[in-house]
């Protein structure tokens, strides 16, 4: 249960739509917004410095509707929103609706509007580089993330030198993993991370082999995600000690939510599981 600050139908005479004619002489537009946020402490404190005001935060969905002119309501709707997302950290989560009463489709309505949400969610992103100046390329990667103002970045752990694992001859890695807050979806928040190694001039040309940065989503809240293009929980974290000894920094009671054990169980049975394989063949016969 989450408390909640609401604003109905503000009243924004703007000029979003497909037609040249609404983008010429505008029309009426209402817009409505539910701001999910604990008001617990405000509820107490009284002070205003406590909570979103909700003038301040009318002004703004005001000032980001009425500043463009959008083909569709979907954009107007989705921008706002994360422009008070983006305003206000202490909100957890919005639902925003644009309603346009007048549009012009040659028939009788009473209302048409478009409703969007976005919440924040958790996730765990995995850090690896083992060619160049790999702290340069991890500390860059972090700064990139928390640049965006999608995602905050809210829990680091230190980076840690590690051998490489999967069978591929090559340098030692630095690791780490980093918590975030995003409203933005999994797949959203691949690209973007995607886009980020690419930046940092990651080349993808052996599988499994040396890069300048690898950024690897591994848990996002308690979703089980099996797609082409991402699997969530990462598929090997796992079986990885350079991923679960960081994350026994950061989270050590977090719940994998396909195997429902601790980051710390996993990493114990994978360390004990590294020692087993390495381990001499036991002497036969007696000395
Ligand atoms: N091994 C280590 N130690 N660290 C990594 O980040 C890492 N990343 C990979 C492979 C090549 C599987 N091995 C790794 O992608």
């Amino acid at each position: 249960m989450m408390d909640k600050i609401t604003i109905k139908n503000l009243h924004i005479y703007a000029y979003h739509g497909v037609h040249d004619s609404e983008k010429e002489t505008g029309q009426n537009f209402y817009v409505s917004a539910v701001l999910y946020t604990d008001l617990y402490v405000p509820g107490h404190s009284d002070k205003l410095d406590d909570t979103v005001s909700y003038s301040d935060a009318a002004k703004l969905i005001y000032r980001v509707f009425s500043e463009n002119k959008y083909d569709l309501i979907e954009r107007s709707a989705y921008t706002v929103a994360e422009a008070v997302l983006n305003e206000y950290p202490q909100v957890e989560g919005i639902e925003l609706s644009v309603s346009k009463p007048e549009a012009p489709i040659g028939l009788e309505i009473e209302d048409v509007s478009v409703s969007v949400e976005l919440r924040r969610h958790t996730a765990y992103i995995a850090l690896g580089s083992n060619i160049g100046d790999r702290r340069e390329y991890l500390d860059k990667a972090v700064g990139m993330i928390e640049e965006s103002p999608e995602i905050s970045v809210t829990g680091r752990s230190s980076y840690i030198e590690t051998k490489p694992y999967g069978g591929v001859k090559q340098d030692d890695f630095l690791n780490g993993v980093i918590k975030v807050r995003t409203y933005l979806s999994p797949f959203i928040l691949l690209d973007r991370l995607q886009f980020i190694e690419n930046r940092l001039g990651r080349e993808r040309k052996i599988h499994w082999g040396p890069r300048t940065i690898d950024l690897d989503i591994l848990l996002y809240d308690d979703m089980i995600l099996d797609s082409e293009k991402l699997t969530i929980p990462h598929a090997d974290m796992i079986n990885r000690e350079f991923v679960l000894k960081p994350m026994c920094e950061i989270a050590p009671n977090l719940v994998h939510p396909v195997y429902k054990k601790s980051m710390r169980q996993l990493f114990d049975a994978a360390s004990l599981a590294a020692v087993n394989s390495n381990a001499e063949p036991p002497a036969v016969g007696i000395q």
